[in-house]
């Protein structure tokens, strides 16, 4: 029987395994992505006139990112578990997984990469990598809301295969000195590195371990796309959603209530809430 294209097909799992991502071209519909790119306006637009967004030391000067972003609106709330994607990712996690944060990247003008290679989760997790048959930890799903379908417009970089490296020289940033050192002076990347081709919905899914990197911006566009990370269960999320699940006005799922963190009220072990694979869908 053909599957679905909401699941994960057999190259496609063999691709994020082998190359450590997985573009899943228009997975987001374009009329979703118009309303979606119209809050994004909104929103970056009030916390810049705040002064209310992050700057991250290792980014380029025209380049910023808002963080917590589903306290800010309701208008992201179908992202959660998209069908675009979110049986995709429980296939790579399966059932006992988790949303760890929510972000907007802005990407402006830039000569030269707007990061530097990095992996994610810190120091820490930098050289703990899954095996070919293990489920993952953590996956990001960045939904991309501008034209990415040339190189040098701030797309994300990446250097395949990599996610099953040994990093050998690197930072608190986690920074990954021995490809950053490959940068070349003009804004060159490695030769190793891809640079990823993306159209407005196009969705990308990446492992933590994976080394990535934003590439030079000289398109004379600002680049805007939204990040959800994921995870299981038992890793720390990078935010509560608290105070969204007792905001009464949002209307969520069961499914969702889970992925933001309502266990539920029959208290078991937070590792083993109730009906897990069947609120998952598995
Ligand atoms: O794509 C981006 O703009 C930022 C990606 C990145 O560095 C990250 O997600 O850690």
């Amino acid at each position: 029987m053909k599957k679905s294209s909401s699941q994960l097909s057999k190259s496609e799992e063999a691709g994020f395994r082998n190359d450590g991502y997985l573009l899943l071209k228009a997975a987001v519909p374009k009329k979703e992505v118009g309303l979606l790119l119209k809050e994004v306006n909104r929103l970056v637009l009030r916390a810049t006139e705040a002064d209310a967004v992050l700057r991250e030391p290792y980014y380029h000067a025209g380049s910023f990112k808002l963080t917590r972003i589903l306290r800010m609106t309701s208008a992201f709330d179908d992202l959660i578990d998209h069908p675009g994607y979110f049986r995709k990712l429980v296939a790579l996690f399966g059932p006992h997984v988790q949303l760890m944060g929510s972000e907007i990247f802005v990407r402006g003008a830039a000569e030269r990469s707007i990061t530097g290679f990095h992996t994610d989760l810190g120091p820490g997790m930098q050289n703990i990598r899954t095996r070919d048959d293990s489920s993952f930890l953590q996956i990001k799903a960045q939904i991309f809301l501008t034209d990415l379908s040339v190189p040098d417009a701030s797309n994300f970089a990446l250097i395949p295969g990599s996610h099953r490296m040994k990093v050998n020289q690197s930072n608190e940033l986690s920074m990954i000195e021995e490809v950053n050192q490959m940068m070349g002076a003009d804004g060159s990347l490695p030769s190793n590195a891809v640079q990823i081709l993306a159209k407005p919905g196009d969705v990308l899914l990446f492992p933590h371990s994976l080394w990535h990197a934003v590439g030079p911006n000289r398109v004379g566009r600002t680049r805007y796309s939204i990040t959800l990370r994921y995870g299981q269960l038992a890793l720390r999320p990078f935010e509560r959603f608290d105070s969204i699940l007792a905001d009464h006005e949002r209307k969520f799922t069961q499914r969702q209530r889970r992925l933001l963190g309502d266990l539920g009220a029959l208290g078991t072990s937070p590792y083993r809430p109730r009906h897990q694979e069947k609120i998952m869908g598995c």
